[in-house]
């Protein structure tokens, strides 16, 4: 796979040149939102910012953050800054709650976006000689589109083939020699899986997938390792991250080195804050992701709180590029479980539970409130469902993971084995947690 950096001028440029192209973008974005979103003119105004009080990266500090519920309650063009005639396209994600959160593009958003992507797949390894499946599903999802117009503005060959449809992803996989794919984690782990299912044996080596451009949902290492164990030959995969409100994937992606996600710091000026105080923590330290889209005009973004967890490393990184890097995400302030006062977040679980070869990658956490306790329940699928009629290793397994996990969160759960495939599968983003103390 390729090493190349496909635009050097914006990815290894030298701090204090960036940062005085992120201020120039942050003062002309502030004053374009000044004068275009009513919703920014209030907040604004309320606040006592206008551009020219910008004089330092730091005075970001002044302008107030902007949520999820704020496009929600503004639902579904409130936020955009542009007549409708200028907008050439629209996405939206879909919350658990309430209504979508909506996003326009203009043309020059979507030419940026496209910039943004390329950049991207093009640090994990892809190049005008891929051959790369896009497994996620077309539509309102950011995901598909905004993977396709990068890779085509690199000269890779797409194959949109989609969500779903396991068996025709597999066939084309190798009928086509497809070298690349586009998924989240766990449809990958799940494709490998299927394949298996077939007969085929890990690792899979009828196929000439060697690049995994991985994102939308978490994957901690141990589960990626496990993903490029099961289909061997050199598959390398890397995670990328991004959200609709930001225009969707390209914000950040993992080079070579995979050592932290490169941002896109032209684009996106990033902070990271105390999710309960919203005070803007040291560099360095571990707290909730807020971006500002500097190049955003369709529905421009200040200070959007991002509720993913992470840290921001500011050292230049062994490829050559200078921009900062972010650690993989750590969980999601909102996903985050309270169990007796602990904080959970599933990835822990998830990497206590990599490398038990009596287990599948599969797994759910259910959560309850039995009296007035906090329960959790650790769900795991067996790989050989026969296990569960030998009661003495059942319980020996049961034990380990149950041993295992508690040494992690530090707090007492049960594991429940379970029969193979009896969790739910996702062709897009996992669901790992059944909270059912509010039902
Ligand atoms: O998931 C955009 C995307 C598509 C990114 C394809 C990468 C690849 P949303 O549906 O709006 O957008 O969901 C955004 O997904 O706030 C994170 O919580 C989570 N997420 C996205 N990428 C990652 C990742 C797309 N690499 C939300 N690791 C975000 C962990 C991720 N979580």
């Amino acid at each position: 796979m390729a090493n190349a950096i496909w635009n050097p001028d914006m990815e290894c440029m030298n701090r204090k040149d960036l940062e005085s192209l992120q201020l120039e973008r942050l003062k002309a974005l502030v004053d374009y939102c000044d004068r275009n979103v009513e919703f920014y003119h209030n907040r604004l105004s309320a606040a006592g910012v206008t551009a020219d009080k910008i004089k330092t990266l730091s005075d970001i500090q002044y302008i107030p953050y902007t949520t999820k519920t704020d496009l929600r309650d503004t639902y579904p063009f409130g936020m955009f800054s542009v007549p409708r005639k200028d907008l050439v396209r629209v996405h939206a994600s879909s919350g658990t709650t309430g209504n979508p959160t909506v996003v326009g593009y203009t043309r020059e958003d979507l030419d940026n976006w496209s910039e943004q992507v390329a950049r991207v797949v093009v640090a994990a390894g892809a190049s005008d000689e891929s051959m790369v499946q896009i497994c996620f599903g077309y539509g309102m999802f950011t995901g598909a589109l905004g993977l396709h117009y990068g890779l085509e503005r690199i000269g890779a060959t797409v194959v949109p083939t989609s969500s779903g449809n396991t068996e025709k992803q597999l066939k084309f996989m190798r009928d086509f020699g497809t070298d690349t794919i586009v998924a989240t984690p766990s449809y990958c782990l799940y494709l490998a899986e299927s394949a298996r299912e077939r007969g085929e044996e890990f690792p899979l080596s009828q196929y000439k997938l060697r690049l995994g451009l991985l994102g939308s949902e978490g994957c901690t290492p141990e589960m990626r390792r496990e993903i490029e164990e099961r289909w061997g030959n050199g598959f390398f995969a890397t995670d990328n991250y991004g959200m609709s409100e930001l225009n969707g994937p390209g914000m950040s992606g993992e080079c070579r080195e995979r050592d932290g996600l490169h941002i896109n710091e032209d684009h996106f000026l990033c902070e990271v804050i105390d999710s309960k105080t919203g005070d803007v923590l040291d560099k360095g330290s571990t707290g909730e992701l807020v971006v500002t889209n500097l190049t955003k005009r369709g529905i421009p973004m200040l200070r959007y709180r991002t509720k993913d967890i992470t840290r921001i490393n500011y050292e230049p990184c062994a490829c050559g590029r200078t921009t900062a890097r972010m650690h993989k995400i750590i969980g999601r302030s909102d996903d985050m479980l309270k169990i007796r006062g602990v904080n959970v977040f599933p990835s822990q679980v998830e990497s206590a539970l990599i490398g038990i070869s009596e287990i599948g990658p599969h797994y759910q956490l259910v959560v309850r409130r039995e009296g007035y306790a906090d329960t959790l329940e650790v769900r795991v699928e067996l790989i050989d469902g026969s296990l569960l009629e030998r009661y003495g290793e059942l319980e020996a397994l049961q034990l380990r993971i149950h041993d295992r996990i508690k040494t992690i969160l530090g707090i007492e759960i049960k594991v429940s084995l379970v029969e193979p495939k009896s969790i739910e599968r996702f062709t897009g983003k996992a669901q790992r947690v059944v909270d059912l103390r509010n039902r």
